[in-house]
C-alpha cells in the first residue's frame, strides 16, 4: 500500500479521444461556481447536474466515457468541464456535493496538478457551493501530484489545484454521488473493475 493510496488512484484503462473532449471546452459557456480568488481562475462548466442524463446527448465522447463506468447511473451525479488559468492555484479545500471525483486531464502541459494536505480539525470557511476552504497556514501539504492520466481523487480531505504552466489547464471532472466515498469507488475499481 503506498502512502497516497487513500487519496489518489490511477485509472489506466479508460479509452477516449482527447481532441474531441477538448472541442467541448470551446463551445461551452463557463460559469464559475467557485468563490476562489480570483474567481475566474477556476471555472466549472456544468454538463451533468443531479442525474440530468439527457444533457449528455450533446457530448458523445463524455457519454462514451461514462458508459465505461460500472453502474454509472447510480454512482455519477456531476460532470463538469474545468478550466484553470495559467499561473494560478486554488486554496486547500474539501469539495461540496461529492467525496470522490474521477478527473481526466484534457489539456495538461508542464507543471500542473493537485496538492494534497493532511487532514485537519480546522473548520475552514464554507463557499457558495458548500465546499470548505482553508487558509494555506491551516493545513500541512504532504504532496504535489502532477498528473497526466485519469485519476480518482479523495475530495473529502483537503486538496487544491495548481497550474504553474503558461497554458490553460483543462480537465473533465466526474463527481460521484455524495453517498460514495473514495474507498468505495476505489473498491469498485479494484475488485470488480470501475469500468465494465
Ligand atoms: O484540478 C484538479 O485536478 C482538482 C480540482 C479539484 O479540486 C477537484 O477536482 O475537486
Ligand atoms: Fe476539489
Amino acid at each position: 500500500m503506498n502512502l497516497f493510496s487513500h487519496r489518489i488512484e490511477l485509472i489506466d484503462h479508460l479509452s477516449y479521444d482527447e481532441d474531441e473532449l477538448l472541442s467541448y471546452f470551446k463551445t461551452s459557456t463557463f460559469i464559475s461556481r467557485y468563490s476562489f480568488e480570483p474567481p475566474e481562475a477556476f471555472l466549472l462548466a456544468p454538463i451533468l447536474w443531479n442525474d440530468n442524463w439527457d444533457n449528455l446527448d450533446n457530448y458523445p465522447m463524455i457519454n462514451n466515457i461514462v458508459k465505461q463506468i460500472k453502474e454509472y447511473k447510480n454512482t455519477i451525479k456531476w460532470i463538469d468541464l474545468l478550466t484553470q488559468a495559467p499561473g494560478t492555484t486554488t486554496p486547500p479545500h474539501i469539495d461540496g456535493g461529492r467525496q470522490v471525483a474521477l478527473n481526466i486531464p484534457v489539456q495538461s502541459e508542464g507543471m500542473c496538478g493537485i496538492n494534497i494536505y493532511k487532514r485537519t480539525k480546522n473548520k475552514g470557511k464554507s463557499d457558495a457551493i458548500g465546499s470548505t476552504i482553508f487558509d494555506e497556514s491551516e493545513v500541512e501539504k504532504i504532496a504535489s501530484i502532477n498528473y497526466k492520466l485519469p485519476v480518482i481523487i479523495n475530495t473529502a480531505v483537503p486538496h487544491g489545484a495548481f497550474n504553474y504552466s503558461n497554458f490553460k489547464r483543462k480537465i473533465l471532472t466526474i463527481g460521484f454521488a455524495p453517498n460514495f466515498n473514495f474507498r468505495r469507488i476505489r473498491e469498485l475499481y479494484k475488485n470488480y473493475g470501475l469500468s465494465q
